[in-house]
């Protein structure tokens, strides 16, 4: 079997456009726009449309998504060209039901090659987005003859993925519980520089557990996709990876619009927030202060309603929470901001209370779901990870690549190979550095559970099942999971994404 290798992929890279210069860590270059200039609360939120399958059977339902460049007017009065799925930024977003399988046909038109990852999906291995399975624009010549995948999982009734360079069948079975989850790429070495153009979407799966629930619904309910950008003065977009420090912004993006504002009645609504940023962390708060309610985390729903005043999230996390503007008067407004941030940084969106009202609504549920606890007894053993970056003796900034225990980032090299149906822990550590910056451990196919952060018990925001965490400088975290479904390769790696690209990822082997 011929498969397409990493440096192969890192030519296709480069030959595609992906920045690998890499500059220092300085102050915004002259060029770039000015974000003091750029209008806070005038845009109106935008709602990602939701795709229609191309066709759907007994089986499940069936979509096609191409990624392209395309031009987005995200600044008043300028064009920025991006990479969209369908060319739009977000991607459209995909629904679908527990229980009912979605198979994504993907082809591309961008030079650079792509890979598609579903983020939180309980996705066998062929249909997981290996970074080094790329698909590339119909007839691109590839280096390697020709690329085949890995047929690991079994995936139910619905024709198996297949794949050629022209094109990826990925098939999600669904069979996990109501969740917000994402797509994005996650191309070797690209996948940094294609997310920050644009190649980012969310999907949502529903169940009936959660439909039953008296949960704000329909355009109650409103996905939130946060992200920092960089502009040049011509509205493109400034990709600077910092080296690979990683992508930051300093404008900041709720559905592909700068710090929009959304018109809301006097009524209880649902937001599910996802930080869908390369490298850039968050702390949301309401202004005036107000604790959020939240109701779920990156898994699905929490046990029960929690309210917290401030939720930190990293890079890939999701929350949900419920807004009650109800307590409001009319011609107030809310601003979502990030507490972690001075300037306009700061601030996120802006929520203008309207005196649109109603008074018939259900009360959230003390109970929302039940989450079976797992138990440290039920593990099998546990391993530690490392996060932290390695010297590395060649021209660039900073002198370093990221390392997970030590190691790069090995297509052919399993560091984990937990048995299927095993219960393990895993401790992710954070490895001291002068580069105090957060990795947030993603863990592929599995979602786990927060035994302990640094000895105590987990924040209150975090007590549900999780895919990502956040760990900064100093953390040491305990999770829990059972490596059940599917056998195969999968990754656990940094979800910032220029670490991912400059090498801090992982694979891992179910057996
Ligand atoms: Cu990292």
């Amino acid at each position: 079997m011929t498969r397409i290798t990493r440096r192969d992929v890192l030519k296709l890279a480069l030959a595609g456009g992906v920045a690998t210069v890499h500059q220092g860590c300085g102050s915004r270059p002259s060029q770039g726009e000015n974000p003091e200039t750029v209008p806070r609360f005038e845009a109106a939120l935008p709602i990602p449309p939701v795709l229609e399958p191309t066709r759907s059977d007994e089986h499940g339902d069936y979509y096609e998504i191409e990624a392209r460049e395309s031009t987005a007017t995200i600044l008043p009065g300028k064009r920025t060209t991006i990479r969209g799925y369908n060319g739009i930024f977000p991607g459209p977003t995909i629904k679908a039901t527990r229980g009912r399988a979605t198979s994504v046909r993907l082809t591309t038109k961008l030079e650079s090659p792509v890979v598609t990852h579903l983020h939180g999906g309980h996705t066998p291995s062929d249909s997981d987005g290996w970074p080094t399975d790329v698909i590339l624009p119909a007839g691109h010549q590839a280096p390697a003859t020709s690329m085949r995948m890995d047929r690991t999982g079994d995936t139910g009734r619905m024709p198996q993925a297949s794949a050629s360079k022209y094109e990826h069948n990925y098939t999600y079975p669904n069979d996990r519980r109501a969740a917000t989850l994402w797509y994005h790429d996650h191309a070797m070495g690209a996948s940094g520089q294609n997310v920050y153009m644009g190649l980012a979407g969310f999907y949502l799966v529903e169940d009936e557990e959660e439909r039953s629930l008296p949960l704000p619904k329909g355009r109650y309910d409103i996905p939130l996709m946060l992200c920092a950008r960089q502009f040049n003065r011509d509205g493109s977009f400034r990709y600077n990876p910092h080296g690979h420090a990683g992508a930051d912004g300093d404008v900041i993006l709720v559905n592909g619009a700068p710090w929009p504002a959304l018109q809301v009645e006097r009524r209880p609504y649902r937001f599910r927030i996802l930080n869908a940023s390369n490298a850039t962390t968050f702390t949301l708060a309401l202004s005036p202060a107000r604790p959020f309610v939240q109701i779920a985390t990156d898994g699905g729903l929490m046990a029960r309603p929690v309210e917290v005043p401030r939720i930190p999230m990293a890079m890939a996390e999701r929350v949900e929470v419920v807004i009650d503007f109800s307590a409001y008067a009319a011609g107030n407004s809310i601003v979502l901001r990030n507490a972690e941030k001075p300037g306009p940084l700061g601030d996120i969106m802006r929520f203008d209370i309207t005196d649109l009202a109603v008074s018939d609504l259900d009360r959230l549920p003390d109970r929302l779901s039940v989450i079976e606890t797992l138990t440290p007894e039920a593990a099998v053993r546990t391993r530690t990870f490392t996060f932290g970056p390695r010297p590395e003796l060649k021209y660039h900034y900073p002198p370093i690549y990221w390392a997970i225990n030590g190691s790069r980032f090995d297509p052919e090299h399993a560091q984990a190979q937990p048995r299927l149906g095993d219960v393990e822990i895993w401790r992710f550590v954070y490895e001291k550095s002068p580069w105090r910056q957060t990795h947030p451990p993603h863990v592929h196919l599995v979602n786990f559970q927060i035994l302990d952060r640094n000895g105590q018990a987990p924040h209150k925001h975090e007590r549900g099942w999780k895919d990502t965490l956040r760990l900064d400088s100093g953390d040491d975290v305990r999770v829990i999971m059972a490596f059940d479904g599917y056998r195969g390769r999968y990754l656990m790696h940094c979800h910032n994404l220029e670490h991912e690209d400059y090498d801090m990822m992982m694979r891992f082997d179910v057996v």
